[in-house]
């Protein structure tokens, strides 16, 4: 290796400096001139202008780690949601009024180009996001942090609505190629799959298998307003010979291209789907995928300034994004016994140390479980790992509960009734250092319900660290106009300290500040009027409210205790045409997975309700329901600063935490919510005048099943909602197909209503006229939402990031100086 110092160019960011970086970048990076480029091409090569100015940070922060020996936290997870990157790294940067001029003086318009750049939606929904939101606040922070997950050439399906109905397109979104990766084709692993084990004196070995090699991509994560940058690492697979040369050579050309083409599928897409059992093999194939190669990179990195293991748990940090990635703790204790000749109490106790593992769901039907048969058959050699640790601590267990059989049956790491499954969450929780919970509430049910016998044996393992959002992409980036009026205010060190926001306080009751309050919101809903103007075609009355209920569509979430009350209100709106009803339009957005039969019917009724009362002229602009489609990041940025009123009403219990209730509040929505999850700590953050809850508690919905909860007979009780209902049921929105809900009717009246919409009917329709009243009033409504804003402070990842790396990770910020 040679180690003469390389002469580049200093890059500074002024207006000048930055057209003739793009100018180069289009000439030489791209290959055309100002003639023949596209707008894409004029997107890369500004694109390709930003990262050259990330660049020497990325290094510097890399050799700092290296010369302060750090502590590095590798943040393992199945998914990323980072939507696009152009804007946030321009505001990163602090460049992004330079940039727009740069390219103004170019002739182009840089809203124009922002709006093509493809989102990377490498992720389904919350725990995506949240891992996104984590990346930028590791990096903000200074922490050495490191993303790592699947480069997907397929991300989240993009989906289109027609006449009603999901439709699903493929998301082939690296197709005008990704100016943010770096190909790093010389960093590769080789992993196996299949196989069998054979004992060797005392190593065993793992032979005959089949392999895949995994290559990097590194993605730069800029931190905000610091020399710190962090990188996600996300693997491609790619066969290990280019070719079968053996069948090509038998001239069998068309066998050596699908066996590559077989081995390379493991990145091919992202799982859009948490409700099937299809393609379960695959999704398999690529957990391990990632893992290893994660495993393996980290050991590399560990050994190329330590000659021992002896430290490695004091350098290493491995937090385990729920359960997709908990295979990393039987593969790091393969490597570090079978390859690298530790002894299985020395691997094991670094192992203990490493690990930490966030829970995001109760539901009992997304915790992970993976066939004992098809382990064996995948992943021989870690099924005997597991066993083994298994093995060992139930024989721990047994000494300490006085042999509890019945208990020993329920915390085996393997499930013993009927077909034998891996149950990966006990696996993770017996591996790990610290086990999590995403709010209070879901902690505390977490630790009383599905992990209850843990939690009695390990009681210091389980912690709470409420989630954050980063208040860079979700208010200064997403919503321009309120983030230059607070600047006028307060200053700009909010982006860097959310708490800064509670000086907005002593401006509530200020009549200019409320004034100018309210013309940001209404920037914010003219936009989003402008941009859904060509998809709906109808007339959005920006002064009505701007109700929203923006999130994946799954019952749990309700979105037809929404959609019936839209559904009373119409009724009451056509008795009583003349009464003086407070204009709303009803929001919503979010994907079905493709399989969930139920999520997809809820999609159609709401559009058939919408094709009902948008065209209803005795109803005019008192009432609109819209579906936005294809919800994702950048949907999420145009629409959430246009909100007034944020629907937060899963039942109690069963949302984890909820993380887009915490943007909403940030950009002055008012929240209509259960007691559930973050609605929770929100609630305590902003006041419970500024709030509407409603509805049944955690513990109200337990006991009401305990005591026997009856559906049909709020049907029959409550006249509004059993009209709404048997309008459904009739087809009065279908009369094209008038059966076409009724399995929504039954399984709401008649087959036990899961969800509890029923019971909770006639609490959220008084809530929501409560928010009516309170959005007459428009000075009392907008007092409230600044009181929203300014008690949001709690809610940035930067603190969530800051508690994990004090109490989970025990990582500290890098020294930049
Ligand atoms: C499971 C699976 C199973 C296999 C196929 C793909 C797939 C994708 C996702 C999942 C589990 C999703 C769990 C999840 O997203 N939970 C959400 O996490 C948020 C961040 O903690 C939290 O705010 C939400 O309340 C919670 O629903």
């Amino acid at each position: 290796m040679t180690t003469v110092d390389l002469e580049f160019d200093q890059l500074n960011s002024t207006v000048d400096a930055l057209r003739r970086s793009i100018s180069n970048r289009m000439m030489y990076g791209v290959g055309k001139d100002a003639v023949t480029a596209h707008p894409h091409d004029w997107l890369h090569a500004a694109a390709l202008a930003v990262r050259d100015r990330l660049v020497a940070r990325w290094m510097k922060t890399t050799r700092l780690q290296y010369e302060q020996d750090v502590k590095r936290v590798y943040y393992l997870s199945m998914e990323f949601l980072i939507g696009r990157t152009f804007t946030n790294a321009l505001l990163a940067l602090g460049i992004h009024d330079q940039m727009r001029d740069a390219l103004a003086s170019l002739g182009v318009d840089m809203q124009a180009l922002t709006d093509i750049e493809p989102d990377a939606a490498l992720g389904n929904g919350g725990l995506g996001r949240l891992a996104a939101c984590f990346l930028d606040s590791m990096a903000t922070l200074g922490i050495p942090g490191f993303g790592y997950g699947i480069r997907y050439e397929y991300g989240m399906f993009r989906q289109e609505i027609i006449n009603g109905e999901q439709v699903e397109a493929p998301d082939y979104w690296l197709r005008a190629g990704n100016p943010w990766e770096f190909p790093r084709p010389e960093i590769k692993y080789m992993v196996h799959f299949g196989g069998r084990t054979v004992q060797r004196g005392e190593q065993v070995e793992w032979i005959d298998t089949e392999h895949v090699n995994a290559t990097a991509y590194d993605t730069v994560i800029p931190g905000y307003a610091t020399d710190a940058t962090n990188t996600l690492r996300l693997w491609s697979a790619r066969a290990t010979d280019e070719l079968d040369l053996g069948a090509f050579n038998r001239g069998d050309y068309r066998n050596a291209v699908d066996t590559k083409n077989m081995s390379e599928n493991v990145s091919r897409l992202l799982y859009p789907d948490d409700s099937t059992q299809a393609g379960r093999e695959l999704r398999l194939r690529q957990e391990y995928f990632f893992v290893s190669a994660t495993m393996q990179d980290l050991i590399r990195r560990y050994q190329r300034t330590h000659s021992t293991f002896g430290r490695f748990s004091e350098k290493v940090a491995v937090h385990l994004n729920d359960t997709h990635p908990v295979l990393a703790i039987p593969e790091l204790m393969r490597l570090l016994v079978d390859i690298h000749n530790l002894s299985w109490d020395k691997a094991w106790k670094h192992v203990t140390q490493i690990f930490s593992y966030t829970n995001h769901t109760l539901m009992p039907e997304a915790l992970e479980t993976w066939d004992v048969e098809m382990l064996a058959r995948l992943l021989p050699r870690h099924l005997e790992i597991i066993f083994e640790i298994n093995a060992q601590f139930l024989k721990h267990v047994s000494e300490q509960s006085g042999h509890d059989a019945e208990m020993i049956r329920r915390i085996s790491l393997v499930d013993e009734y009927g077909q034998r499954r891996v149950r990966m969450a006990h696996l993770a929780i017996v591996a790990s250092d610290k086990v999590n919970g995403v709010s209070k509430l879901h902690s505390q049910l977490m630790t009383r319900d599905i992990f209850a016998d843990f939690a009695q044996l390990y009681p210091d393992r389980f912690t709470n660290v409420t989630n954050g959002i980063t208040p860079r992409r979700w208010l200064a980036q997403a919503s321009p106009s309120m983030s230059s009026l607070i600047d006028q205010h307060i200053g700009s060190h909010w982006r860097s300290n959310l708490f800064e926001l509670e000086q907005l306080r002593n401006l509530r009751t200020d009549s200019g500040f409320i004034d100018a309050f309210r013309e940001a919101k209404r920037q914010s809903k003219l936009r989003l009027v402008h941009r859904l103007a060509h998809h709906t075609k109808l007339p959005f009355n920006p002064d009505a409210l701007f109700d929203m209920q923006v999130k994946r569509i799954h019952e749990y979430k309700r979105q037809l205790l929404n959609l019936l009350h839209v559904i009373v209100r119409y009724n009451q709106i056509r008795a009583n045409p003349e009464h003086d009803w407070v204009p709303r339009v009803v929001m919503f957005a979010g994907k079905a997975a493709s399989a969930y039969r139920m999520a997809k019917t809820i999609i159609k009724l709401i559009g058939d309700v919408g094709q009902k009362v948008n065209h209803d002229p005795l109803v005019g602009d008192r009432l609109k329901v819209v579906f936005v489609p294809n919800y994702g990041v950048s949907v999420a940025e145009l629409m959430i600063p246009a909100a007034d009123l944020s629907e937060q009403i899963s039942m109690a219990g069963t949302e984890a935490s909820g993380t887009g209730n915490m943007k909403l509040a940030l950009n002055g929505a008012l929240t209509i919510g259960t007691m559930d999850g973050a609605n929770i700590e929100i609630c305590d953050a902003v006041g419970r005048e500024n709030i509407f809850i409603f509805g049944h508690s955690a513990d109200e919905v337990d006991d009401l099943r305990a005591s026997g909860y009856r559906p049909r007979q709020v049907y029959e009780e409550n006249a509004e909602l059993r009209m709404a209902l048997d309008q459904i049921r009739t087809g009065f929105f279908s009369p094209d197909d008038p059966l076409r809900f009724s399995d929504i009717f039954h399984t709401l009246v008649d087959w036990g209503d899961h969800y509890m919409v029923l019971a909770d009917f006639a609490a959220f329709a008084k809530a929501q006229a409560e928010v009516d009243a309170r959005f007459v009033d428009k000075r009392a409504w907008t007092e409230s939402a600044i009181e929203n804003v300014a008690g949001m402070g709690q809610f940035s990842s930067d603190r969530t990031i800051g508690e994990y790396a004090r109490n989970i990770w025990h990582v500290s910020s890098l020294n930049l100086e």
